[in-house]
């Protein structure tokens, strides 16, 4: 079985051995001449200057060398970018849609339609990453540093790469954008496991993005079984910390609501509960405040308890009556089991994947 991201990372390090030979050759080699020039051609040694005029053989001999040497170099590049640029296709590859926004990554399986701020792939199989901004967002650029593969998430377009993973483990991913400081936060972790495991962990995410609200007292309750298991103050940190603050104390995003002071009369759905579940439910039209309904209904009524809890007396203010939960899960349908059942995508579809997944990279 041929592990074509090893073949990448191969030969992407071959091309950074050989660059950096060819530079450390040139540098030590350029500096040697200057220096023992700058002592034979010294002035106490050479009062008069020569003037040397025309010398067809050294020449041609600085043109044609560079130009092959720089032939040599792009064609040790080109064969690891050629092997990068060689997708599978989509049926015979996990794809992972990856979300670059300001400042966080998202990870988005279409097959299962679950999202998760960390990366699961199983080992050996082709990974097609679909990468995106929104609209409104900056460039990002998805960067895996260990498969060697980095490439741009543009506003409004659809970017490709892929890459294979051939050990278990965790990886880490970069934002490698550097024009502002923020990129620099946008860390994600690449968990590279098991076929068995992976499938676990996709069963587990199906049921947390799915699990209806059965219990309205549950929901109401931050210190509920249900809203504590969505670990709200580390979703706070991934997906609303850059812009609100790691306090809330808002503002690093221009207009981003602190959630600390006590002016909320500004705020355009409010400031209880089922409110900002409403806000982070549909998002606030027109503002960078975007929908986090990719997350699932206990996380963001988590979310709404964390934001509120943040504010120093204490989340009263945020209280509402159990008619406006009630109202919410109404209008949601948030009781419901949703059709996507478990074994649609876990056992088929995956399986299907996992299957196809043989290709023609692996004979
Ligand atoms: C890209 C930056 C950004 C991120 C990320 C972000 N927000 Fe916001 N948020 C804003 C901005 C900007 C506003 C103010 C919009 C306006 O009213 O003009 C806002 C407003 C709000 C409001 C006030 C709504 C109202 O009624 O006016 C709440 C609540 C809120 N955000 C919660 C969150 C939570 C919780 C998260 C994380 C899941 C989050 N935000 C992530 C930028 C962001
Ligand atoms: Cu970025």
């Amino acid at each position: 079985m041929i592990l074509a991201s090893r073949d990448i990372i191969d030969s992407v390090d071959k091309a950074w051995w050989i660059l950096t030979g060819i530079s450390v050759v040139l540098f030590i080699g350029i500096m040697t001449a200057l220096v023992i020039f700058a002592i034979k051609y010294h002035r106490s040694r050479n009062p008069r200057a020569a003037d040397i005029s025309g010398n067809t053989k050294l020449e041609i001999a600085w043109t044609v060398l560079p130009t092959l040497l720089s032939v040599y170099m792009f064609f040790v590049g080109y064969e690891g970018f050629a092997l990068m640029r060689d997708m599978p296709s989509e049926e015979n590859s996990i794809v992972v849609e990856v979300d670059a926004r300001q400042w966080a990554f998202t990870f988005r399986y279409p097959n299962a339609d679950i999202s998760s701020p960390d990366m699961y792939v199983p080992v050996g199989k082709p990974i097609r990453c679909h990468l995106t901004a929104p609209d409104d967002d900056v460039i990002h650029s998805f960067y895996i540093p260990y498969f060697r593969t980095k490439e741009d998430c543009v506003p409004g377009r659809t970017n490709y790469m892929w890459f294979q993973a051939d050990k278990i483990g965790v990886y880490n991913i970069f934002c490698a954008e550097y024009c502002g400081k923020d990129h620099a936060r946008m860390v994600s972790k690449l968990h590279v496991v098991s076929e068995e495991d992976y499938r676990k962990w996709l069963t587990q995410r199906l049921e947390d993005r799915f699990r209806p609200i059965d219990d309205v007292a549950a929901v109401m309750d931050a210190k509920s079984e249900g809203i504590v298991a969505s670990n709200a103050a580390e979703l706070y940190t991934v997906y609303c910390a850059s812009c609100h603050g790691p306090k809330g104390e808002g503002g690093l995003v221009e207009g981003a609501r602190s959630f600390i002071d006590n002016a909320t009369d500004k705020w355009k759905k409010g400031v209880t509960i089922p409110d900002m579940f409403r806000t982070l439910t549909l998002g606030l039209d027109g503002t960078r405040m975007k929908a986090f309904d990719n997350l699932s209904a206990w996380d963001r009524f988590a979310l709404a308890h964390h934001v509120a809890s943040l504010h120093p007396d204490g989340p009263g203010r945020s209280d509402a009556p159990i008619e406006e939960y009630k109202k919410l899960i109404d209008e949601f349908k948030l009781a419901e089991q949703k059709k996507v059942s478990l074994d649609f995508p876990v056992d088929e579809a995956i399986e299907e994947l996992v299957e196809k997944t043989g290709s023609e990279k692996n004979k």
